[in-house]
């Protein structure tokens, strides 16, 4: 069972994650735990304040030192409490490394994660150095808040522990874990808006829906995406592959 703590000023944020879909039935599975700890629990003060204005002015506030230190000790004190040797204190900011099907499956190992989801213009940097062991970031733009980000990667791994997806789930899984696009998907009905389905998938024949498949991968990849295609191992056939896709594209241009 792995153990996931959240520090938000929003806990009930993260009924999306468990109250829906595969996240809940994996949380019902018991295959892993939740909770969230709120740092204005751990203030003093009559107004449960937990920012105020940076040092050197400018616009914004910045989360203050104290209700984190608190809140973040909660939360590893409970994961200790729970078993886990060392949890990890993940802070979701834009500062961070980029999250990536790699990323998620390293993070997936740890027991135990301290997620730090901030809010206003971020918090204090001594919090960052004092607990912080990594810095992860969803992608090159600015939430509102860390808990979106959080429950990103949150989703991510809970995808991939053992049992959370039944074999239908697990086929979307495979796409990026192989480095390329997903093919594209079909279903009921056959004609839609006067457009059909490629002959193929009606075939029944798997091993050239297979092929089907993977061509359609690699040449979207190619098409959207090339730089994940220098990174992608491709085969021989591979390559024979997306020269087809490469032509057949071609050709449906020129008949255009
Ligand atoms: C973010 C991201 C992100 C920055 C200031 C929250 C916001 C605000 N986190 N990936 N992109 N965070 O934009 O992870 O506190």
């Amino acid at each position: 069972m792995k153990r996931y703590d959240v520090v938000t000023i929003f806990p009930g944020m993260f009924d999306a994650l468990l109250d829906f879909g595969i996240t809940r039935r994996a949380l019902d599975l018991g295959l892993f735990e939740l909770g969230t700890w709120d740092p204005r629990d751990f203030t003093q003060d009559a107004y449960r304040r937990v920012d105020d204005r940076p040092y050197g002015g400018g616009p914004g506030m910045v989360m203050m030192a104290e209700p984190l230190q608190h809140a973040i000790e909660a939360a590893v004190g409970r994961q200790k409490e729970g078993g886990v040797a060392r949890p990890k204190v993940v802070l979701m900011s834009p500062q961070g490394e980029r999250l990536s099907d790699a990323l998620v499956r390293e993070l997936v190992d740890e027991d135990g994660i301290v997620f730090i989801a901030g809010r206003y213009e971020g918090i204090d940097e001594r919090v960052v150095r004092e607990y912080v062991d990594r810095e992860v970031s969803i992608g090159d733009y600015v939430t509102s808040g860390g808990e979106l980000p959080a429950m990103v990667v949150i989703d991510c791994m809970v995808r991939r522990l053992p049992g959370s997806l039944n074999d239908a789930e697990s086929a979307t899984q495979d796409s990026f874990s192989a480095g390329l696009l997903d093919w594209p998907h079909y279903t009921r009905p056959e004609a839609w808006k006067g457009s059909g389905v490629p002959p193929v998938l009606l075939s029944g024949n798997h091993a050239a829906i297979a092929r089907w498949r993977r061509k359609q991968s690699l040449g979207r990849t190619y098409a959207r995406r090339p730089e994940l295609l220098e990174r992608a191992q491709l085969s021989r056939e591979d390559r024979q592959l997306l020269e087809e896709y490469r032509r057949e594209q071609q050709e449906g241009q020129q008949q255009q």
